[in-house]
């Protein structure tokens, strides 16, 4: 029988067609030259390269698994596995990845007019223009339908008035997918930069996601014409569509992380040697490994198998709920367990592990936190809504 790989236990990679391992490999290469070498140090200075969009639009992720206006139409599978191997460099760049592809683009791919496609998209699949999605609010995260930015008409033109929070990408987007609610219910805008009225401010001080843009929006009476609505979302259904498949790219995301701790860790113990002995010796160490090892293979069989079920087209918003829940609470075990096998040096920014777990407390809070992904599927298995 072939040598178990330590790094594919389960040797997942037979599972992939060609095209998708040969996807994989090449946003596995971009991650290691372009990310790894550099993320620590953007981690600890707060920020994220400018160029970064535009080469992650020549990589050809941003909007990859849409159709037509420059974008790749690739599967769902394979925009999966591009997003774990970009969270294995940090999440912060996936999110980049997520917001631009899966939150404004999708918004504007699946609910704006053919005018407002033309225009973004695919300026925004090369990285030329950067997006974001504001629909968190101060006082409005897992209910965002208290959402209290509101848009009202005048003659043709809409007056948007409110604040958005905790938006990724705010300052360093070109266009801003503004959610607000009307008269007629909760419609998206499409928010050019520089629009009168509209400033953003970045929100400081953050111990996890730092390398990626947070923002305040703030829009002061800012009059749009009517061409600035997206015409096909008149509710909640219009944003909540648009994190299916944000969440969808952290079900895969979240696996990669995951394994770029058990690694550093598996790395780690195989070198650092204490009572005369390699650490990876002792049957503590050895048990935290296996139980490591363990959670990265399921996590990935559980994306993987998502995967398969979104190109079937039977991927339901309940199974991304159990996707999102159980591989990001994974990844934080994983990222916790190998933050204490590398000792000391697991708490440097010169391993990657304690990055990894700071990120994932965002990504277990933001695109629905875990009590909201817990009573998604409460719901859905007794039939018993618990959220009100
Ligand atoms: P509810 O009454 O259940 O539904 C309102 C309308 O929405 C529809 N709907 C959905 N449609 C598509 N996908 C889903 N997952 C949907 N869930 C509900 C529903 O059918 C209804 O449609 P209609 O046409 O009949 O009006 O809504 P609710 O107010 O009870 O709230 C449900 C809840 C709590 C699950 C939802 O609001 C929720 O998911 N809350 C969490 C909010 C959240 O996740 N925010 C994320 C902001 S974006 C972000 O975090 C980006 S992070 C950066 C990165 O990704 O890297
Ligand atoms: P709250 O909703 O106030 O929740 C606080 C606590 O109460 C949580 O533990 C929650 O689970 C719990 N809770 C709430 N309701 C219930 C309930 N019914 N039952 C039981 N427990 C409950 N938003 C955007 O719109 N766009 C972005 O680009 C974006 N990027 C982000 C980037 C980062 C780094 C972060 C941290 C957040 C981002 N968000 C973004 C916001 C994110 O989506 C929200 O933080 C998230 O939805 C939770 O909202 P909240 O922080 O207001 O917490």
């Amino acid at each position: 029988a072939a040598a178990l790989d330590p790094r594919d236990f389960l040797a997942i990679d037979h599972l992939l067609s060609d095209e998708e391992r040969d996807i994989r490999d090449v946003v596995r290469s971009f991650v290691r030259d372009n990310v790894v070498p550099n993320v620590g140090e953007w981690f600890e200075e707060g920020r994220i390269p400018r160029e970064l969009p535009r080469e992650l639009g020549k990589l050809g992720v941003l909007g990859m698994h849409l159709d037509g206006y420059g974008c790749a139409g690739a599967s769902a599978t394979a925009y999966g596995l591009a997003c774990l191997e970009l969270e294995a460099g940090d999440s912060g760049v996936r999110s980049l990845v997520s917001v631009q592809g899966s939150l404004a683009m999708y918004a504007i791919h699946r609910w704006g007019s053919e005018e407002q496609k033309q225009e973004w998209l695919p300026r925004m699949a090369a990285g030329e223009a950067v997006g974001c999605f504001g629909l968190t609010e101060p006082d409005s995260g897992s209910d965002p339908g208290s959402m209290r930015t509101y848009a009202r008409r005048d003659g043709d033109d809409w007056i948007l008035r409110g604040q958005k929070m905790w938006i990724t990408n705010g300052s360093l987007a070109d266009v801003a997918v503004v959610w607000a609610s009307t008269d007629e219910g909760v419609r998206g805008f499409v928010v050019p930069k520089g629009t009168k009225g509209f400033t953003t401010q970045d929100i400081h001080s953050k111990m996890s996601l730092r390398a990626s843009v947070t923002s305040e929006l703030i829009l002061d009476e800012v009059r749009l014409p009517s061409s600035a609505m997206l015409p096909g979302a008149t509710s909640l259904r219009g944003p909540l569509s648009c994190l299916n498949e944000a969440r969808y790219g952290i079900v895969w995301g979240a696996a990669g992380a995951a394994r770029a701790c058990y690694e550093a860790a598996l790395d780690y113990s195989t070198t650092r040697v204490q009572f005369g002995k390699p650490i990876a010796s002792f049957q503590l160490q050895q048990q935290k490994l296996a139980n490591m090892a363990l959670e990265v293979n399921r996590a990935t069989l559980l994306a993987l198998h998502l995967g398969r079920m979104k190109d079937e087209g039977r991927l339901r918003p309940e199974h991304v709920s159990m996707g999102k829940l159980g591989n990001v609470n994974a990844a934080l075990d994983v990222a916790r367990t190998a933050r204490q096998v590398l000792g000391a040096n697991g708490i440097t920014l010169e391993y990657p592990v304690i990055r990894h777990m700071n990120n994932l407390e965002s990504v277990v809070t933001y695109e629905g936190t875990a009590d909201v992904h817990s009573l998604v599927i409460g719901g859905a298995v007794t039939g018993i809504q618990a959220f009100r």
